[in-house]
């Protein structure tokens, strides 16, 4: 082998791990097992940019050192392959979307391949296949077939809530169900007929069917869950999102709230993530209170979280959409309260939380009565009200909330301190300091004693009680669209019924396009004999047409890498029982409130189910940072083809413009490349500096239409795959967003040169030498092993390479090429660049391969200092060095510096005044 030849070399090893398979990871009860779980890429036309790999780089080399330790190591990828790009770019073109995911799919294998990722193809799953889909079906009809029961905290079959309605009626049970479900004795359930009894069934269920307000994009034609909509856009697409009540799937993650929350205190995720989850559960404590309505039966029930300002109350406030307004508005105020509610019913839900500035609402010209002071108050409609928390009503206490504050300036209500320390002038004052002030029975108490004192209220005269509410809402599960999971459902006299088990997978048919029907039907309904016969019934009946959402297939594909290729289960209880859950999981922020949680929401309930047994599916998670574009902008002088130099810019009127970046060299711009770049620019003509035209960057989210596009194959072409790994960790901590440039990736590649030299005489000749390393050589490699173990356990990988990078400069240096010290030095480098590390190996002479080698293990004694080289002070200038054994007694030192010849020469004879040690310091010496 000639000189370090990246290129060649990369390829055999990449074609050996390929037919050797040595990545490949069975149970294997004799070998601790550890689980890397990467986010699994959406197969995306662009293919890979130099900032995806990031991520897997770095739980690549978590796996391969792991393997060195001796650990059975699952390191899988698939694909995440449903999804609206692959359906829109069917919808332009009349590809099917199987045909573009296949195709994208395979460019991303290759791209990952390339890489050198010791993965297991054999486990890799792909969403959209039917052998995998099955599974997310039948998960879906687990889910159908239960329902909670809050008093075990768990999910229970169906059948078990049948029998219990059959025994007792309804009222006993505690479950998380619909709201305002009308109760119902075990006789009424008994006489109800088929449909009822099912249209009351499926109020329980985890996955239900059920009118609702969603999130319709009429540009896509679809439904978006909450964590897809941004400031009432899609995210995807950013088409405007508007609120619509629609017949929908969805899955009754609410019921899991509590334990969603209770879960992150066991797992090791990095707090931000954790809070944002927690957020987004929104668990608030508070307590729900009724207020009686004047000349009105019905009563108002509000929840609150501050009942201790119960005296500070005002006026209520309801959301628009309750339906009692109309029955408790005054003739005379109807008009206003008509016209207010056709307003607000447009306006969406985000909207109605954030535009504080724009109060509105009307009075219904009703009034309620305050329990604890008897005051007569006003109840008023407002859209800062949502119809979907809590009860929909609130209590408004201007003196503490600074909503209602704003509401009672503008509409010139009454506005009372809460507590004798508040000073409610200007704003809301929410302070829970002092005093509660005014009559009623909280007078004089404090914030604590208020509270528990108001709760004991509530209870005791029955208008109330502690009560907690959350924020999550249940998800929405369906999609009016083609390219994802069919929902195993079929519909018989309208009621919804699960396919059976043994007709899974219902599979995706064919259609002629891609589009809603003519009816608005989604496109499904454009398939023929899109039917379902069940066993033993000679009827079809039609099967549900919207599929499932996009974060269906990503909710539990952990556990079908552990048995990839299993018929008859989702995995085998034998792979589960090993493989157990992720020990580190890797990917971004972006999944927090969406995949995260539905994961471990369905997680959760296969436990529950007894299909698992692992409470928390992913012990440690880590986000990593987000490798930016580093943009280069030309500037155009305006209304010309004339591009001016950035130095120069400001003599004219210019406007900036993205170049792409590959025709930039260190921020300088090949010009005849930007010329051939596109037509309308081969006339262009420059304004230099220093003969040079400097291009401007800028830092900005790697993208095609800014043009700051790496792919790693470029990378790889010109510095090969080990180069980029090492770079790629070397550009910062994992976890911190950084821009690429290519700066420093020279300096990474001559270190992987200069590794290859060590065992080379000159770059050719492959020569190590037998004999025994001197200390020194030895220093520097247990150093660098002890270093580099750390490192990858703390997932600093950044400075793992400049560990290996140091170590090979000191051996350089020490001209070492000791095989004992290069063995150990190579299987160190494995984990980062593997296939350089492979050849050394190989021409090392050992077979089988350094991926299955032994990490090495560091020798403490080659770490301690034995001996400190001391400079010796005399009168305050350092006059020698001399170094003593660490533990020589103080006595034995003095003597023998007294006895040094150039101290002696320095002292001229004399015997110093004061002789001070400090150890492994200074010795100074006072004449
Ligand atoms: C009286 C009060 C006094 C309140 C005070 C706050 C401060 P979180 O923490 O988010 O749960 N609220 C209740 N239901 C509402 C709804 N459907 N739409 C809008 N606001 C609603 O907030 C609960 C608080 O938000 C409740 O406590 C209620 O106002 C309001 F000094 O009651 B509070």
């Amino acid at each position: 082998m000639a000189s370090y030849d990246f290129q060649s070399i990369e390829k055999k090893w990449q074609q050996y791990w390929q037919e050797q398979q040595p990545f490949k990871a069975e149970v294997n009860a004799k070998k601790p097992k550890f689980y890397a779980l990467d986010m699994f890429p959406y197969p995306s036309g662009a293919g890979l940019h130099v900032g995806h790999p990031l991520g897997y780089i770095a739980s690549d080399i978590v796996c391969r050192f792991k393997r060195t330790k001796g650990f059975n190591v699952l390191h899988p990828m698939g694909f995440d392959a449903f999804g609206l790009p692959a359906e829109q770019y069917a919808i332009q073109t009349g590809q099917h979307p199987a045909v573009t995911t296949e195709e994208n799919i395979a460019r991303y294998k290759e791209q990952l391949k390339n890489i050198g990722f010791s993965f297991d193809w054999s486990k890799e799953v792909q969403t959209c296949d039917p052998d995998y889909y099955k599974w997310t079906q039948w998960i879906f009809i687990q889910l159908f077939n239960s329902w909670y029961d809050y008093e075990a905290n768990k999910a229970k079959d169906i059948e078990e809530l049948v029998s219990a309605f059959a025994k007792d009626g309804n009222t006993q049970i505690n479950a998380a169900c619909d709201e305002d479900i009308a109760p119902f004795s075990a006789a009424d359930w008994n006489a109800f007929d088929e449909a009822k009894q099912q249209e009351i069934l499926l109020q329980y269920r985890l996955t239900y069917l059920s009118e609702t307000t969603v999130n319709w994009c009429p540009e896509m034609g679809t439904v978006l869950s909450n964590d897809e909509v941004k400031d009432g856009f899609s995210e995807r697409g950013g088409f405007p999102v508007v609120r619509k009540n629609m017949k929908q799937w969805s899955m009754r993650i609410t019921a899991y709230a509590e334990r969603l929350l209770e879960g992150l205190d066991s797992v090791n995720w990095p707090e931000p993530l954790k809070e944002m989850q927690r957020n987004w559960i929104g668990k608030s404590k508070g307590a729900e209170m009724d207020y009686a309505i004047e000349e009105h039966e019905d009563k108002i029930t509000v929840f609150t979280t501050r009942i201790d300002t119960v005296c500070g109350v005002t006026f209520l406030v309801l959301a628009p959409e309750l339906d009692l307004i109309k029955k408790i508005t005054t003739d005379a105020q109807r008009k206003e309260v008509e016209d207010y509610v056709e307003v607000a019913k447009n306006k969406s839900e985000r909207d109605r939380m954030t535009n504080v500035k724009t109060v509105s609402g009307a009075f219904t010209g009703a009034y309620a009565i305050n329990p604890f002071n008897k005051e007569r108050i006003p109840i008023w409609i407002a859209d800062y009200v949502l119809a979907g928390y809590g009860t929909g009503a609130v209590m408004a206490v201007p003196g503490g909330d600074q909503r209602d504050f704003d509401f009672a300036k503008h509409f010139d209500l009454p506005i009372l301190p809460v507590y004798d320390s508040m000073d409610v002038s200007k704003e809301a004052d929410a302070t829970k300091e002092g005093k509660i002030i005014n009559k009623g029975i909280l007078e004089g108490l404090s914030f604590q004693e208020g509270t528990d004192k108001a709760i004991a209220f509530l209870e005791e005269n029955n208008i109330g009680s502690g009560k907690i509410n959350y924020r999550i809402r249940d998800a929405i599960f369906a999609r009016q669209r083609y390219w994802g999971e069919p929902v195993p459902i079929y519909f018989k006299e309208g009621i919804p019924y699960p396919v059976a088990q043994e007709d899974l997978p219902i599979v995706l048919p064919e259609i002629d396009k891609y589009l809603p029907t003519a009816d608005g039907d989604p496109p499904l309904a454009r398939a023929e004999g899109f039917t379902y016969t069940p066993k033993g019934s000679n009827e079809s009946y039609p099967l549900e047409l919207s599929t499932m959402p996009g974060w269906a297939g990503s909710s539990w594909y952990w556990y079908r890498y552990m048995d990839a290729n299993n018929e008859n289960a989702f995995v085998s209880s034998e792979a589960q029982a090993y493989w157990k859950d992720v020990d580190l999981y890797i990917g971004g922020t972006e999944h927090a409130t969406g995949h995260l949680l539905y994961s471990r929401f369905w997680n959760k309930f296969l436990c529950d189910k007894g299909f698992a047994k692992e409470e928390e599916p992913f012990k440690k998670l880590v986000n990593q940072g987000m490798i930016q574009g580093r943009s280069n902008f030309v500037y155009r002088i305006k209304g010309t083809n004339k591009f001016v130099s950035l130095g120069l810019r400001d003599k004219h009127e210019t406007s900036p413009m993205h170049v792409e970046v590959s025709l930039v060299d260190n921020d300088i711009l090949d010009t005849e490349a930007f010329k051939a770049w596109r037509p309308d620019l081969k006339d262009a003509e420059f304004i230099l500096e220093d003969g040079k035209y400097i291009c401007g960057y800028e830092v900005e989210k790697m993208s095609k239409s800014k043009y700051n596009v790496v792919n790693p194959d470029d990378i790889i072409e010109k510095y090969g795959a080990d180069t980029l790994r090492m770079y790629e960790m070397f550009l910062g901590p994992l976890e911190q967003f950084k821009p690429w440039s290519t700066h420093g990736i020279d300096g990474v590649f001559k270190f992987l040169r200069k590794f290859w030299r060590l065992f080379h005489n000159g770059e050719e000749t492959f020569e190590v030498a037998d004999e025994a390393p001197t200390n020194e050589e030895q220093k520097v490699i247990h150093r660098t092993i002890k270093k580099v173990e750390e490192d990858i356990n703390n997932l600093s990988l950044n400075t793992s390479v400049s560990t290996l990078m140091i170590a090979v400069n000191e051996l350089t240096a020490l001209k070492c090429n000791k095989r004992e010290v290069l063995e150990k030095l190579v299987i160190t480098l494995s984990p980062f660049a593997p296939h350089l590390a492979e050849e050394l190996w190989e021409l090392l002479g050992h077979k089988g391969g350094v991926s299955l080698a032994q990490f090495p293990v560091y020798d403490e004694r080659f770490l301690t200092e034995s001996t400190h080289e001391y400079p010796i002070s005399i009168n305050g200038k350092v006059r020698a060095k001399i170094a003593f054994a660490i533990d020589k007694p103080k006595g034995e030192i003095e003597a023998e510096v007294l006895d040094n010849e150039v101290v002696k020469k320095w002292t001229e004879g004399k015997t110093p005044k004061k002789m001070i040690i400090v150890p492994k310091r200074i010795i100074n010496v006072v004449v």
